[in-house]
Parts: C-alpha cells; sequence; structure tokens
C-alpha cells in the first residue's frame, strides 16, 4: 500500500485521526472501526521495513479517507512532524513492543518504545496541539502477581515483566500530563483480545493455526505435527479485538457516551470566554481509565481442547502438570496414521522467567457508564480464528 512521508501529506477537512501500529491487530481494527462507524478521516502511522508488511491493510488499498504514512514511534521527530502535519483531533497509540515474551530480550527498546515513546507523544501534544485526544493502550499485564480476582480498575500495579513495567510507567505518566495540563489523555487497561489478525507468535494464534495443521494432517491421513507450547496452566481473559477497539472510542468519547458527563458546558466552572481552553480542563477531570475485558478466565488448555473441537477433534491430557505433559489423540475424523499420537507437548523454552498466571478482568464500570459490550464470546472467538486458519489451508 502507498506510504507517504509526513511532510507531503495533505491534511483532510473535518476530524483527522491519527492511528499507530496500524500494521498491527488493534490498529487495523481501529481503522475499521473509524471508517465504518464513523465519518472522520484516518491517517494510520507505520515504520519504514526492508520488507513490507502490510497484509492487515490491503483491503484498505482505495480507501479515500485513509492514509497511510512513515511513522517511528521511538523518533520523537517523527511525533512532532505528526502533530504538525497531519493535525491530528484523536491521536491514538497502539504501537508497541507487544509481545510480553520478547520483553526480558529486549527490555530497553521494550521501555524506549512503551513508556519513553508515549512522554514524547504527551509533550509533543502539549506544546503542538493541547485540543488533541490521545489514547495509550494500557494492558491488563500491567495487574500482573494479581492480589484479587476479578481486578478492576482499583487493583495496584503488580508487573512480573518488563512489558508489564512498561505500561504501567506509561500509565502514571498519561496521568500526570492530563492532571498537570488538562489534555484528554487517557489509557486503558485491556485484557486479552484476539482473533485472526493476531500475531503468530501469541499462544491463541499459534494453537489455532496448530490445531488447522492437525485438522490437515489426519484428514490426509499425514504425519501429525504437535503444537509446542509453553505454561498450559495460566488462565487469561480472551475478547474479540473488534469489541476491544469500540471500547477505546469510547474512552476517547466519554462525554458522548456517559450520561453523566454528557454536556460539559453545563458545569458550575465553565467560562464562557474561554470556551474550548475551559472544556479540556473540565474534561480532564472527569475523564477516566477503564478495564476492558469479557470477565471471564480459560486456561491454555482450554483453548486448545475449544480449538481442535472446531476440527471435530479430540485429545486426552496426560501428565498434567508436569513438564512431560502431552495431548494424546483420542478421537477424530480418520484414525491418526502412525502410533505417534501426540497433537501438544511441552517445550519448557516457551517458559518466562516470571508468569502471570491469572488475569480476569471486572469491566462492570466501562459497561454502566459508557455502554460497552462484547459481542463475540469465547467459543465464538476461537471459531473465527479457527475458521480462518482452516480456510487458509486450501
Ligand atoms: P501488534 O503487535 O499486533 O501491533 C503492534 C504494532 O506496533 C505493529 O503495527 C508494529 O509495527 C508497531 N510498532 C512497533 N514498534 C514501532 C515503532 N517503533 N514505530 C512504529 N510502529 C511500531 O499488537 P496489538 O495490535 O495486539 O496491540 C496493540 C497495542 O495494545 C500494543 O500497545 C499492545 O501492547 C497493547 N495491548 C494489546 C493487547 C492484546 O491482547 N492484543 C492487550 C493489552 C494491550 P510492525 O508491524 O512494523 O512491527
Ligand atoms: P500475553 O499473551 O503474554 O498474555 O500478552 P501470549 O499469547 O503471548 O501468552 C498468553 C499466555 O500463554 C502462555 N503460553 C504461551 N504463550 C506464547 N506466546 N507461546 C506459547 O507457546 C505459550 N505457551 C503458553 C504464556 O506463558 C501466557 O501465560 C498479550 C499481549 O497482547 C500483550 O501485548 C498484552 O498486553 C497482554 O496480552 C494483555
Amino acid at each position: 500500500m502507498k506510504i507517504n512521508n509526513i511532510q507531503d501529506i495533505k491534511r483532510p477537512d473535518g476530524i483527522v485521526v491519527f492511528v499507530t501500529g496500524v500494521t498491527g491487530q488493534d490498529g487495523s481494527h481501529m481503522v475499521d472501526y473509524l471508517l465504518r462507524d464513523t465519518n472522520v478521516s484516518v491517517v494510520g502511522g507505520a515504520r519504514r521495513l526492508s520488507v513490507e508488511n502490510h497484509i492487515n491493510l490491503r483491503h484498505l488499498e482505495n480507501e479515500s479517507r485513509f492514509q497511510l504514512v512513515n511513522f517511528d514511534l521511538t523518533d520523537s521527530h517523527s511525533i512532532y512532524k505528526v502533530i504538525e502535519y497531519v493535525k491530528p483531533d484523536y491521536f491514538i497509540n497502539f504501537a508497541a513492543q507487544s509481545f510480553v515474551a520478547s520483553s526480558w530480550d529486549f527490555a530497553r527498546q521494550t521501555w524506549e518504545c512503551n513508556s519513553t515513546a508515549v512522554l514524547d507523544c504527551l509533550e509533543a501534544i502539549k506544546r503542538l496541539r493541547p485540543t488533541c485526544r490521545f489514547y495509550n493502550a494500557g494492558s491488563s499485564e500491567e495487574f500482573g502477581n494479581v492480589s484479587y480476582e476479578p481486578q478492576d480498575e482499583n487493583h495496584p500495579a503488580r508487573p512480573r515483566s518488563p512489558y508489564g513495567a512498561s505500561k504501567s510507567a506509561a500509565r502514571t505518566i498519561v496521568k500526570v500530563y492530563r492532571e498537570s495540563y488538562g489534555l484528554y489523555a487517557v489509557q486503558g487497561w485491556l485484557f486479552n483480545h484476539e482473533g485472526p489478525r493476531r500475531g503468530e507468535e501469541f499462544v491463541t494464534r499459534k494453537i489455532a493455526k496448530g490445531a488447522a495443521k492437525i485438522f490437515d494432517s489426519v484428514v490426509n491421513q499425514k504425519p501429525v505435527v504437535p503444537i509446542e507450547l509453553g505454561n498450559l496452566s495460566a488462565l487469561r481473559d480472551w475478547s474479540d479485538a473488534e469489541d476491544m477497539v469500540d471500547g477505546v472510542w469510547r474512552m476517547l468519547n466519554q462525554e458522548i457516551y456517559n450520561e453523566k458527563i454528557k454536556n460539559p458546558y453545563e458545569n458550575d466552572d465553565f467560562d464562557s470566554e474561554n470556551l474550548e481552553k475551559n472544556r479540556i480542563n473540565w474534561l480532564s477531570k472527569q475523564i477516566k481509565d477503564y478495564v476492558v475485558s469479557s470477565d471471564e478466565k480459560h486456561s491454555i488448555r482450554e483453548f486448545v481442547d475449544e480449538a481442535l473441537k472446531i476440527c471435530s477433534i479430540k485429545g486426552d491430557w496426560c501428565d498434567k502438570g508436569t513438564q512431560n505433559e502431552y495431548l494424546w489423540y483420542s478421537s477424530g475424523p480418520n484414525p491418526l496414521p502412525s502410533n505417534e499420537c501426540k497433537l501438544v507437548v511441552v517445550n519448557p523454552k516457551f517458559y518466562r522467567p516470571a508468569e502471570v498466571e491469572i488475569l480476569r478482568g471486572n469491566s462492570s464500570k466501562i459497561r454502566a457508564d459508557l455502554g460497552w459490550k462484547p459481542k463475540t464470546n469465547f467459543s465464538e472467538l476461537v471459531e473465527k480464528m479457527v475458521e480462518s486458519e482452516l480456510k487458509q489451508l486450501t
């Protein structure tokens, strides 16, 4: 897809939303959501790579309300140029080093991208375009070694990885800028969310892909390649990424969705002489960061069972809870061609130096205040992911 330099871009008329991380899962879904459900124009930021990775954007090739620009979040000049030339009304930051497991190997890069760069965004907005609303992608990983369940907005930050720590630091600085300068700056706590656009190293996509390959092997009588996984007992609160971007947009427009603050101009402190400044100041005191989640938890084993169920395959878990645990083929469309019937095995290389064992959210606040609710449940999500992998087999 055609990518422009920021200074060559023509700012569209009307409301403009700048979205980072558009080659990734959430960024691309956010663009689709905005183009489908609103009338804003969208500018997406993608970094230059030697080999282009625009697979999640291909369908936007001829979309007149969407433009793509070269953008690197870790280059502060890049951020300033976006604010200067694009003059966005909303800046939605999904770009990040988003893979928790890699954050131990690239701790500094994770910090630069997920924390320092967020400070750069806030500073650029404060200086050049203080009316621009800012969203930063916060995470349930900030809760980490959880002290109670389900986790709500009051749960303390107890991160377990450089990734979790970086998102926690970003949250703190977002709040500081909101309270110090009256910026409309928010950062949700989004629990895990998935879909066919998920990166292949994340566990759900890995399982969906592995299950489709196993199905192909069983049907076509080929040797089965078992899925190699790490901690099978981890519990996660999984949602559909498409539902989550709706929550993000609601967080960015709280006065529209939240009846209680629907009309900021009714506030007593309102000073008609300084309309926009007062509106932003007033809003910055009212707006909140929200948990967004399905409020259910499932183990990695359950995800595997559900994915294989879509393929009409059943297995039995053996040596549960040990490093030798495996899933043994018990039934499916065909008997297996060999005696080697393992569908899943544990490979300790996928263990993490410190694990987050349980995450389950309590999203009752965003449901009550902003009317958000998910459309897709756990089984539907797994089905959607496995069906997408099965289609790619043919
Ligand atoms: P992805 O890994 O799919 O996407 C990350 C995006 O960030 C990619 O487009 C990537 O570009 C881009 N990126 C990385 N570094 C830079 C950089 N230096 N400059 C510009 N772009 C960069 O992640 P998700 O879509 O799943 O997640 C989006 C955000 O939400 C992330 O911040 C993540 O940490 C957070 N989050 C995600 C959750 C989830 O379950 N998905 C839950 C909670 C928070 P490239 O394609 O070039 O690599
Ligand atoms: P997570 O997602 O770390 O929760 O971060 P991931 O899918 O990587 O792991 C989820 C859980 O599965 C366990 N696991 C494995 N994980 C991977 N990737 N590969 C394996 O083989 C494997 N086996 C078991 C993990 O140990 C973990 O417990 C995601 C990212 O999107 C973050 O950006 C986001 O902030 C959080 O979700 C909320």
